[in-house]
């Protein structure tokens, strides 16, 4: 019988490539997207797949209880990867009260709904919850996270990923819901909305605008290509042991001023323009409040049990995604119209 699978923010950044790779592997699950299409969504990162049998789209707040109740009542999904939310960490900084809405009241919203139609027949069954390394705080210049770190969240975005975490797992225990959760580093590639540090930094060198480091660019993130997350979400899914979390990482670490320096290299040899020309428009801006210096991921446990790890070199994987924005300008021109223009304004004069 054909598994029916919910995929939670499907039209995003990260969950279009991982309903893309649902779709095209498993012929033969339902693969449902349910999205309330906020500004980060776009069903335009998913028109290679839209016609597929085996894919549907359902609009939706996963906020609104009722409507998740009958969702799942209707369908009932065998399984389901959560992954909508409110995902920037500056809008969590102007608005957190969005981010507590969508990723704590929404995410508990999916376990009821998820718990009333299996009840205590739990079989074959599996709510699988996307998290990010964020909940574990801030790393000095040393130290790695694993996954028996102590959460230590620091912004709102991160409280309301920690927080959904523990619901998760507090369903897991006192429930018997069968979960999982992951918890991965900064991803990057094609189609991720260009609020996002690389994409915002391809789109202005492009226009010849003023790139936004923030402080002096000495905080550090890990990198990961999005096709190596979505790959590694497929393999737990699969695989991954009920109850269990996995750090999901690039074992990429770079200075933010240093992974915008080869940036600018990048995008001077695609451009045609003279060595140098683009690394003109670093311009250093005032920080990020509360603005972690380091995260780094751990990820033996995830390469030691299922046999992940990330396929791509940075350097590699960097050009390929500069590419796929050059490619694709009326994607980046189509999300940057309108209300995008409100944002920048808002979060970059004055500052
Ligand atoms: P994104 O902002 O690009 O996409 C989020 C999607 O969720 C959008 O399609 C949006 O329309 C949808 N959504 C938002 N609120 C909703 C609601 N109330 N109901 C239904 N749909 C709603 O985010 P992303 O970068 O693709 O991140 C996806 C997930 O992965 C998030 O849970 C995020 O915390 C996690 N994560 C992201 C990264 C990263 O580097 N981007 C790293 C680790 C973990
Ligand atoms: O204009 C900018 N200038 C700048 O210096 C922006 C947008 C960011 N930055 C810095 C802040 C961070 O140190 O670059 C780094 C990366 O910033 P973001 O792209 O906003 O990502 P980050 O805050 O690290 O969070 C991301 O990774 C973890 C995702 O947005 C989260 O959803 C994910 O959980």
């Amino acid at each position: 019988m054909t598994k029916k699978i919910l995929i939670t923010g499907g039209a995003g950044f990260i969950g279009s490539h991982v309903i893309r790779t649902m779709v095209n592997n498993y012929p033969d699950y339902h693969i449902y997207n349910l999205d309330k299409l906020t500004y980060a969504g776009n069903l335009k990162n998913l028109t290679d797949i839209e016609n597929k049998s085996n894919y549907s789209f359902i609009k939706g707040d996963i906020v609104d209880d009722a409507f998740i109740m009958k969702l799942f009542d209707d369908y009932k999904f065998d399984s389901v990867i959560h992954l909508a939310a409110e995902s920037h960490v500056d809008r969590s900084i102007s608005n957190p009260n969005a981010f507590i809405h969508t990723n704590i009241v929404g995410t508990v919203n999916l376990l009821n709904a998820f718990r009333n139609i299996w009840k205590d027949n739990f079989a074959e069954k599996l709510f699988y919850h996307i998290s990010t390394d964020e909940v574990y705080g801030s790393l000095g210049e040393e130290g790695m996270f694993t996954e028996e770190t102590a959460y230590d969240p620091r912004s709102p975005y991160s409280a309301s990923k920690a927080s959904s975490d523990h619901l998760v797992r507090a369903y897991y225990h006192t429930f018997n819901l069968p979960v999982v959760i992951s918890n991965c580093s900064n991803n990057y590639g094609a189609y991720q909305f260009p609020e996002k540090l690389i994409p915002l930094a391809i789109n202005n060198i492009k226009n010849r605008k003023p790139i936004p480091v923030y402080g002096k660019g000495e905080n550090v993130r890990d990198w990961l290509w999005v096709n190596d997350h979505a790959a590694a979400i497929d393999l737990i899914f699969h695989k991954g042991r009920v109850g269990e979390t996995y750090n999901i990482g690039g074992n990429n670490e770079w200075r933010n001023i240093d992974l915008i320096r080869l940036l600018c290299e990048v995008m001077d040899e695609k451009l045609g323009r003279e060595k140098g020309e683009s690394s003109e428009l670093i311009t250093f801006v005032k920080d990020r409040a509360g603005h972690d210096l380091r995260y780094a991921i751990d990820s033996s446990k995830i390469q030691n049990e299922l046999g992940w790890k990330p396929s791509v070199d940075f350097k590699e994987g960097l050009r390929n995604t500069v590419d796929w924005y050059m490619d694709n300008q009326q994607w980046m021109e189509d999300v940057t119209s309108g209300t995008y223009q409100n944002y920048y304004k808002e979060q970059y004069d004055n500052r």
